[in-house]
């Protein structure tokens, strides 16, 4: 059953007096979040697998697991996918994309030779769809990163291969947000580490410093490109080191003036990154966020609406940080429909924002006047607030299915769509 636009009318108007009693206004919040795009990442849609001609698997110590049907395997099949996706999210959003799926017409393009004409069809996409772009070097499924170092590689021509990948993605950037009117963020993240305890965990340190010098030496207009570097404490095969540890890139972020890059499944299983943000933003410039849910790893499932996700949302709206943070998103599920999954995810990336932007005014107060009892009674109150009649009214404002209809659109594009995929 499907949900009818009259019920979704009479419980937005209780919804709306119910919170205007609190101190909110519905409306203000609705207008806030349109204004908060979320940038979707093009590889939930694939697998992580890119449009090579390699056919070179997964690697970096990153995994994707299951096999559902319908996966894209083509530049068209992804934006068709994502076309789907993004009817079904409501507002303005971006795309996230990785250096490997650039359209290189069945050549061979090795990575230190990509150039932005091979982003020309993607770049045309956005721009139709009145999106920005973001951007990654793509520092992994090569056999120039195989033996797990790119940018750290204790030799100096693997190393110079990487630093002009990232270069010339770095250029790619550029040229999207120009094209697009909107600062593209290149996001550097590499898969460094070692399996085993080193002997030596600062030489590769030292050379990284060195070759994100290299990387960065060209000044780049901030109207059209921002430089992100993104930490993490371990992966597979680099269980005990990484290079690019959390402290390695918020020094060289706050040193060097960079975006940090904070993804939620890149700290210890029960470590948040919420109560970051308001300490690493009194000294780096901005902050890009990799929205993702590790589950007892670093496993990239889908964004749920749990805890760690509202507490992400509520520190950037109570501290007013969304001008200066970058919300991206980085899972890649292959057990379960990848366009339900992006979806998914994506919209409850926004519901937390919107449950955040509802807050009613008195927790603060509470806080400000010293009465913890009250502050703690007030957000517990809060949670059962009606902002699910909120969203409804919010997606369907903007013609976008409410509650779960979404779902029935996804059923038919997998009847008409994936399931004719081989
Ligand atoms: C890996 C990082 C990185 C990747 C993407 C594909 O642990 O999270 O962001 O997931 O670049
Ligand atoms: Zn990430």
């Amino acid at each position: 059953m499907s949900t009818s636009s009259k019920s979704i009318a009479k419980s937005y108007a209780v919804a709306q007096s119910r919170y205007a009693e609190m101190g909110v206004d519905t409306e203000a919040a609705m207008t806030a979040l349109t204004r908060i795009p979320i940038s979707l990442h093009c590889w939930q849609g694939d697998d992580v697998g890119g449009f090579e001609y390699t056919g070179e698997g997964l690697s970096g110590g990153i995994a994707v697991t299951g096999n559902y049907p319908g996966k894209a395997r083509t530049p068209e099949e992804l934006r068709a996918d994502l076309d789907k996706a993004l009817s079904l999210i409501p507002g303005k959003h971006r795309l996230n994309l990785h250096a490997f799926y650039g359209e290189f017409g069945g050549k061979k393009v090795d990575r230190n030779e990509i150039k932005p004409s091979h982003f020309t069809t993607w770049i045309d996409w956005a721009k139709a769809n009145g999106m920005g772009m973001d951007f990654n070097p793509t520092c992994f499924a090569h056999p120039k990163a195989a033996d797990g170092f790119t940018l750290a590689h204790p030799k100096k021509a693997i190393r110079d291969f990487w630093i002009d990948h990232c270069i010339a993605s770095r250029e790619i950037g550029a040229a999207m947000g120009k094209a697009l009117g909107s600062p593209t963020v290149t996001n550097v993240w590499i898969p460094d580490g070692f399996k085993d305890t080193p002997v030596d965990r600062l030489s590769p340190r030292q050379r990284l410093e060195d070759s994100l010098d290299k990387v960065f030496a060209k000044k780049l207009n901030p109207k059209h490109h921002l430089d992100a570097v993104e930490c993490k404490l371990f992966g597979i095969g680099s269980e005990s080191y990484v290079v690019g540890s959390h402290e390695f890139y918020m020094g060289y972020a706050i040193k060097n003036q960079k975006l940090l890059c904070l993804d939620a499944g890149h700290f210890h299983p029960t470590e948040g990154i919420a109560d970051k943000l308001s300490s690493a933003l009194m000294f780096v410039p901005e902050i890009l966020l990799h929205v993702s849910r590790g589950v007892r790893w670093d496993s990239d499932h889908v964004v749920i609406l749990d805890d760690a996700l509202q507490a992400i949302a509520n520190e950037l709206v109570r501290n007013k940080l969304l001008t200066r943070t970058h919300i991206g998103l980085d899972f890649f599920d292959a057990s379960i429909n990848r366009i339900a999954a992006w979806t998914i995810g994506t919209r409850n990336t926004l519901k937390s924002l919107l449950i955040a932007l509802l807050e009613p005014p008195a927790l603060r107060e509470a806080e400000k006047s010293g009465d913890y009892t009250a502050r703690l009674a007030l957000m517990e109150d809060a949670k059962g607030l009606p902002w699910g009649a909120v969203w409804d009214q919010y997606c369907q404002a903007r013609n976008v299915p409410a509650g779960n209809d979404w779902m029935a659109e996804v059923k038919s594009y997998e009847s008409k769509v994936l399931s004719k995929r081989a």
